[in-house]
């Protein structure tokens, strides 16, 4: 092939390589694929492509030759050093001003490196989150674009068309911001999916063991519930879920191992938490709650000698507690939400991303796992006020946790007092408690931190000014760096 025709090229031929090589071929756009193992490129075009205007190459010159310039290339391998592969391989064959994407699982802090080092090669470098599945690549993912913004105007067009569209027919996606950004709200964007699935398993857990009310009667809650503030994916597929009966007839879900796995982007939401000191306690209950889960065995083993409270089940009146646990998982997602932003606020500060957040908020409305009506309420949010701080400082979220707040508290007092374990509906309260609070203890905590290292701490009326006291009156001048704590 010697001529430039194509609109957009391709790399990675597995599943969601062909699903959206396919979804961009329906928009109108001539897309040509090419993959490592070069075979897959004549079995897709025979198979899957078959019909369509979608074009193979077998060799990278021929693949960037097909392609009109500005140059699109998407890299849909699998995320590491295949990418590190492909951008080489690529690069002495690319002109200035072309554009590379990666479309896949990246981890942000590689995507900032690849953005550096191709802005340095005059490369425009965008990292894509990709959500929805495979499903979703074939009719319409959440695209989570970041990276050098020359690149977007020669994108849009493309990803927009197809992309989810959200209720309204808003396209789920847009620009996020620069570096690596679009990896990491890709990122917190599963955090949060781990936080909302904790809150409904919790949920799920009190109504189970503590009400005792069956699968079916919980997934007509939940259904009902669909219709309201909780209105998500996430709720309908688990009234589904609590819904579907194995071959003898009994619940499927009541004979699922009740130990998960993870594949790490919880994980990795946690630890930017951790690094950036942002208290994101929610998605860190939840990455917890999964470790807990999965050291099955032990928790038999001490299930058989551990204690519980006497009464160990709900006997009060069990509408009301439906009610109290509608309010309280609505209120905890606010919390969880409010904490993925102020994550993304200062991650974004650090690097100077410049982030989008009405945007991000619409891109998850639609084609994604935490898609949600609640979305929409956030993207108003930041429609009012841009430079919103935190979502509890929007009037419609602070009316919001108000009144979920005495059914929050009383869902939390009746799982405690019965001792079912709530990490992710309790850490939000606490988190709401504390970020409520002008004066937390942290006084104590700076005394202590003065007294056994020499820490230094700063008097109310004097911030800034860092002094140490002698607490004991013994020893001479201890230093800051004698102890660490
Ligand atoms: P393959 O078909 O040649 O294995 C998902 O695994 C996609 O990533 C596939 O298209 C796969 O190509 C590609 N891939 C995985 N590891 C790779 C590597 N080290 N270099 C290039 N492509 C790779």
């Amino acid at each position: 092939m010697s001529s430039a025709v194509a609109d957009f090229g391709l790399i990675g031929l597995a599943v969601m390589g062909q699903n959206l090589i396919l979804n961009i071929n329906d928009h109108g756009f001539k897309v040509c694929a090419f993959n490592r193992t070069v075979a897959k490129v004549d079995d897709f075009l025979e198979n899957e492509a078959k019909g369509t205007e979608v074009i193979g190459a077998h060799s990278i010159i021929e693949f960037v030759s097909s392609l009109k310039r500005p140059r699109k290339i998407m890299l849909l391998v699998k995320a590491g050093a295949a990418v590190d592969d492909f951008i080489e391989t690529l690069l002495p064959h690319l002109e200035e001003g072309d554009i590379i994407i990666d479309g896949g699982n990246s981890h942000y802090p590689d995507t900032q490196r690849r953005y550096e080092y191709l802005t340095s090669k005059k490369i425009l470098f965008v990292g894509c989150g990709v959500s929805g599945g495979e499903e979703g690549a074939r009719y319409g993912p959440s695209l989570m674009p970041g990276g050098n913004p020359e690149a977007w105007p020669h994108l849009k067009p493309i990803f927009q068309a197809i992309a989810a569209k959200a209720p309204d027919g808003a396209p789920c996606c847009d620009w996020v911001g620069e570096g690596g950004a679009g990896h990491f709200v890709k990122m917190v964007h599963n955090g949060i999916e781990y936080g909302d699935m904790q809150l409904i398993s919790e949920v799920y857990h009190i109504f189970r063991n503590g009400v005792g009310f069956t699968d079916d009667e919980q997934s007509d809650i939940f259904a009902q519930w669909n219709k309201g503030v909780l209105d998500s994916f996430l709720i309908e597929i688990s009234t589904d879920i609590l819904r579907f009966k194995d071959a003898d007839g009994q619940p499927l879900l009541e004979k699922i191992r009740d130990a998960a796995g993870q594949k790490g982007t919880g994980k990795w939401t946690a630890i930017a938490a951790l690094d950036y000191g942002m208290p994101v306690t929610l998605i860190g209950e939840a990455v917890f709650a999964r470790c807990l889960s999965s050291i099955k065995d032990e928790r038999v083993r001490a299930s058989k000698i551990l204690s519980g409270p006497t009464n160990n089940k709900y006997t009060g009146d069990k509408a009301q507690l439906v009610k109290d646990l509608e309010q309280a998982m609505y209120a905890s997602k606010i919390i969880s939400y409010a904490q993925g932003f102020i994550l993304m606020r200062e991650v974004s500060h650090q690097f100077n991303w410049n982030l989008n957040y009405g945007s991000i908020a619409l891109m998850w409305r639609g084609g994604c796992i935490i898609r949600s009506a609640f979305l929409g309420d956030i993207k108003n949010a930041f429609d009012k006020n841009k430079s919103l701080e935190c979502l509890l400082f929007d009037p419609f979220f602070q009316q919001a946790t108000t009144t979920a707040q005495s059914g929050w508290r009383n869902a939390i007092s009746t799982a405690t007092l019965i001792g079912i374990p709530i990490p992710a509906l309790s850490t939000a309260l606490s988190f709401y408690d504390g970020y409520r609070t002008a004066r937390l203890p942290a006084n104590m905590l700076q005394a202590q931190r003065d007294y056994f290292g020499a820490h230094t701490y700063e008097l109310e009326d004097k911030p800034g000014n860092f002094v140490h006291t002698n607490w004991t009156g013994r020893g001479g001048n201890v230093h800051a760096s004698n102890y660490d704590a």
